[in-house]
């Protein structure tokens, strides 16, 4: 069997996370390399590796993922505005593969991105 991701482990409690959100669908944490002042991931918990990987099966969870960064965005009162970026293969320099957002604000976000 492959070798579980570091987001797989954070899922699966294997290793700490400062968790902000939970329910059976999706987890949602800080990243540690913040980029922002705000920096959540936001990830399902079913195995997806990448925009890449969403199969028809997929649509409900990744559409949930939307509503949860939502819900976040009210909690945390980011009301400035926020960004969501889902980095997807080599080219975009994903690191983790797992699928997940990155909520990014509480700075002035620069566009184009890098
Ligand atoms: P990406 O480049 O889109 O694959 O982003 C992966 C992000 O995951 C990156 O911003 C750093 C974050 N990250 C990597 N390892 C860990 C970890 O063990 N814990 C947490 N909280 N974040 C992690």
């Amino acid at each position: 069997m492959a070798e579980k991701t570091i987001f797989k482990k954070i899922i699966d409690r294997e290793i700490p996370a400062k968790i902000v959100y939970e329910d059976d669908l999706c987890l949602a944490f800080e990243d540690v390399n913040p980029q922002a002042p705000t920096h959540v991931l936001v990830i399902p918990k079913r195995e997806i590796a990448s925009v890449d990987d969403v199969t028809e099966e997929d649509e409900e969870v990744v559409g949930h993922l939307f509503a949860v960064i939502k819900k976040i965005a009210a909690e945390l009162g980011l009301a400035g505005g926020y960004r969501v970026v889902t980095n997807c293969g080599r080219d975009a320099g994903q690191e983790v593969m797992h699928l997940h957002f990155h909520l990014l604000a509480g700075r002035k976000l620069a566009w184009p991105p890098g």
